[in-house]
């Protein structure tokens, strides 16, 4: 677990502490566990085949957060891969544009978007910009790349959904960095004031921004505090703890209580990439021509671990 604490009162359950991997909580089926680490693989290659096209691009974040998106993606969504604009899907807005390339991937998993497609990523005419873009993509619900308005969008759907009697959630991913903007902040204490229990916040807490070590630049710590003096339902886990997120996010949905749910997910950037795990963090990776390869073995090895 990383350095977070809980606020009295809101522990995590036992199977939602995500203190190590290798402690899958008892209560969930180890074939669920498997379906979703094996996504969990499948978006981290993905990722790789986009990035590839590029060079470089946003690489550590798109591993950090494949964990998290392969237990949305894989288990907890409901989607109607065919149709995508289906009335009753949950919404997922990410507000963080640049893990577009984890979104396709992740999008491609869930058979929204065809696996193929990713090898167009960032060129002309694809439909899968660099930064991703509700008016281009299937499965993209926001135009996210403009940082700190997805949690405004996402109290706005979830207050619309809620008017319709709809019983789908709406979940929105946002990076630590976004904790230093003040929108966020206006839009979780409006979140909490309209009670929007079918929202589920989930913050990719990888310690890094643009120009270093979140911590560093603003420390949001005790980031759980935080949302828990907003009003906020919070729970605090591994993010690349894949039972754990599962069994947060699953309580998260299920519980009753008036609050909107936030899960800060600590990440590693490069998760699953020995070498990237270790190079110098940064927000926006070069990887050399003959890394990839490399690259790509490294995640088989991790995933036979
Ligand atoms: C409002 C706004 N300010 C600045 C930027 C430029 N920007 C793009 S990504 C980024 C880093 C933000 O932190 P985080 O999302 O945590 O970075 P990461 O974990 O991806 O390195 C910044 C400052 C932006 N996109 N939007
Ligand atoms: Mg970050």
């Amino acid at each position: 677990m990383s350095s977070g604490t809980f606020p009295a009162g809101n522990q995590p359950k036992e199977d939602c502490e995500g203190m190590s991997t290798d402690s899958a909580p008892h209560a969930i089926d180890p074939e669920r566990l498997e379906r979703i680490r094996e996504a969990a693989y499948r978006i981290r290659q993905n990722a790789l085949v986009q990035a590839e096209v590029q060079g470089q691009g946003y690489i550590g974040q798109a591993l950090d957060i494949a964990d998290v998106l392969a237990v949305l993606y894989a288990d907890q969504l409901r989607l109607e891969p065919a149709d995508p604009e289906w009335e009753g899907r949950d919404r997922f807005f990410l507000s963080i544009g640049h893990y577009a390339l984890a979104l396709y991937a992740a999008l491609a998993e869930a058979k929204v978007l065809p696996e193929e497609e990713l090898a167009t990523y960032a060129a002309d005419d694809s439909r899968l910009p660099m930064s991703a873009m509700r008016t281009y993509t299937p499965g993209v619900e926001i135009s996210g790349g403009s940082l700190g308005h997805g949690l405004t969008i996402a109290n706005g759907a979830a207050m619309g959904l809620k008017r319709k009697g709809s019983d789908a959630f709406v979940y929105n991913l946002l990076s630590d960095g976004e904790l230093g903007e003040g929108s966020t902040w206006e839009a979780a204490a409006v979140a909490a004031h309209h009670g929007l229990d079918n929202l589920i916040a989930i913050v990719d807490f990888n310690d890094q921004q643009a120009d270093g070590k979140s911590t560093d630049m603003l420390s949001m710590e005790d980031a759980g505090a935080k949302w828990e003096a907003f009003g906020w339902f919070v729970r605090r886990c591994d993010g690349n703890d894949i039972a754990a997120v599962l069994g947060c996010l699953e309580e998260l949905r299920t519980l009753s209580d008036p609050r909107p749910r936030v899960l800060i997910a600590d990440t590693q950037l490069g998760r699953g990439v020995d070498f990237l795990e270790r190079r110098e963090k940064l927000h926006f990776m070069k990887v050399a021509p003959e890394e990839w390869e490399l690259a790509r073995k490294a995640l088989e090895e991790d995933f036979a671990r």
